[in-house]
């Protein structure tokens, strides 16, 4: 049987800021379903790296006095440490400087032009440094003190200097059919009719070469020119998949990609040209991209100049790394914009986190541990209301598996903390306390069945908080390579020794 594979990446991140909760947020996504899909059999390539070339970066190096290098070193090693603080499992960390990627951008240009996709012409037109983007005419703004400004807000600049360009133009008819071919290419469909109605206007050839600074890749056999910074960053995707070796396993494994994780800001860029640059170089476009929507805080627009970015390794410095994962993926519908308010982390914390899932474990062990001889107990014959509560739990995977596959987190946490509610109900029903006294057996069949279906939210859930569930199938005496979703229909040993309960998700 063909191995299943899964190939998924974040945005490479500029390295002229420090991370912010809103890089840790689309990595965060990235990692869910990367360990989603390693627990369900499947081998997984997530990606994630550092965007390190172009007039932005090479500005913001002058400005802290580094050499461009020595800046992007510096700075490319704090998305490491926020990638180690929230607990993110990438396989491969890019950094656009890294020789593996020059050689990919270069023969990536050698193919287009090959394959007559690219000429040399001249530019002249504006340009956002903010954005690394061109802008036409029309979509200009000159404010009251004479700036110009782009629709995202960016200050905008006019550039006339030589230039190569890729012949986008050639390529509205060929990207609407793509789409239309593949309807999941694109999503949500709000952002789908936004690329199409876009497209469907008419696109001009894009200007891909720079000659007025030299902080790029160079493009071969014409030194004075480096590669357009967009054009350099896309391709890390083909870099980490082991591009330009086409033949190799890796390559053959996994690409085109599965899903390329991005925020609604670069949608243009990897649903309009990434695919056109694949087509153009006779390669697969990814599978999906999925664009997210932005946070603010406290109501406001998230920017350094506010100064009201949120530090993620604050926040879990102060509430706890899984405390913070569930937050951002429970509390905003995956997709949608969402305001970040530290009052909201705390209640979701105190109710979903504390109160339901943490009351829910810590009951039902404690009781095992004190009345069953510290040892999961054996259940009698189940009846239908058990039997009932176990396979709530059992059908979690499939409802999670469509609902993660939509990228859809909230409606999956939803569906699970369904379940724990379900649980938590049946035990006050059942209420094991009083049946200790008259009914030990029963008592024994309900912790059991309580437990079991605990174990199996533990599994589904580690994905979103790793540290929590394994902790709380390390007190279940779960064992450690028992812990992937082939075991959810493999139940609690009989007998197994548990440990003495700790309190996994405390009250702030
Ligand atoms: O655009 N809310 O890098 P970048 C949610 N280097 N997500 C946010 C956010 C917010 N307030 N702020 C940032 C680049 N993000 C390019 C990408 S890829 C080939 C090159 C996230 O450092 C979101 O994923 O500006 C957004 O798309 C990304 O960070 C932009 O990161």
């Amino acid at each position: 049987m063909k191995e299943a594979n899964y190939y998924i990446t974040t945005p490479i991140y500029y390295v002229n800021d420090q991370p912010h909760i809103g890089h840790a947020y689309t990595t965060l996504a990235c990692d869910v379903l990367a360990r989603f899909k390693r627990l369900d059999g499947y081998n997984v390539l997530f990606a994630t790296g550092t965007d390190e070339h172009g007039q932005k970066i090479q500005k913001s190096a002058q400005l802290s006095g580094l050499a461009p290098q020595d800046f992007t070193d510096k700075v490319s090693e704090t998305f490491r440490e926020l990638a180690s603080v929230m607990n993110f499992s990438y396989d491969d960390f890019i950094r656009t400087t890294e020789n593996r990627h020059v050689e990919a951008c270069q023969f990536l240009w050698k193919k287009l032009e090959k394959n007559n996709q690219i000429y040399l012409g001249s530019y002249s037109g504006w340009y956002a440094i903010r954005d690394e983007a061109f802008y036409n005419d029309n979509e200009i703004k000159t404010l009251s003190n004479g700036q110009k400004i782009a629709p995202t807000g960016a200050e905008v600049h006019w550039v006339e200097e030589p230039s190569y360009f890729f012949r986008l133009s050639e390529w509205k008819d060929r990207l609407l059919k793509f789409y239309d071919e593949n309807p999941n290419f694109l999503a949500p469909e709000s952002r789908r009719n936004e690329v199409i109605s876009f497209v469907k206007n008419g696109l001009q050839d894009l200007s891909v070469s720079r000659t007025s600074f030299t902080w790029g890749i160079q493009i071969p056999q014409d030194s004075k020119h480096v590669m357009y910074v967009w054009l350099d960053a896309l391709t890390n995707y083909l870099t980490v998949a082991g591009y330009p070796n086409l033949s190799s396993p890796k390559f053959q494994q996994f690409w085109p990609a599965d899903l390329h994780m991005v925020g609604k800001d670069i949608i243009r860029f990897h649903a309009v040209f990434w695919p056109a640059f694949l087509m153009a170089a006779d390669l697969l476009p990814p599978k999906r991209v999925f664009a997210h929507g932005w946070w603010t805080n406290e109501g406001q627009k998230i920017s350094k100049s506010l100064g009201n970015t949120i530090n993620p390794l604050d926040l879990v410095q102060k509430f706890g790394v899984d405390q913070v994962r569930y937050f951002l993926l429970r509390e905003v519908p995956f997709g949608q914009d969402g305001d970040f308010a530290v009052k909201s982390l705390i209640q979701r914390n105190n109710s979903d986190l504390a109160n339901d899932f943490g009351n829910l474990v810590q009951r039902v062990s404690t009781m095992i541990y004190r009345e069953c001889s510290k040892q999961i107990p054996q259940p009698e014959t189940l009846q239908d209301q058990d039997l009932l509560i176990i396979k709530s739990a059992t059908q979690l995977y499939s409802l999670l598996k469509k609902e993660y596959d939509q990228q859809a987190f909230h409606k999956g946490l939803e569906q699970t903390w369904n379940v724990v509610s379900q649980i938590n109900r049946y035990i006050d029903e059942q209420a094991p306390w009083n049946l200790k006294k008259v009914n030990k057996k029963r008592m024994e069949t309900v912790l059991y069945t309580a437990a079991e279906a605990i174990r199996q939210i533990a599994i589904l859930t580690q994905p979103i908080m790793p540290k929590s569930c394994n902790l709380i199938l390390d007190q279940l005496g779960c064992k450690q390579n028992e812990r992937t979703f082939k075991y959810l229909e493999i139940s609690l040993k009989i007998g197994q020794n548990i440990n003495n309960p700790i309190g996994i998700f405390p009250r702030i």
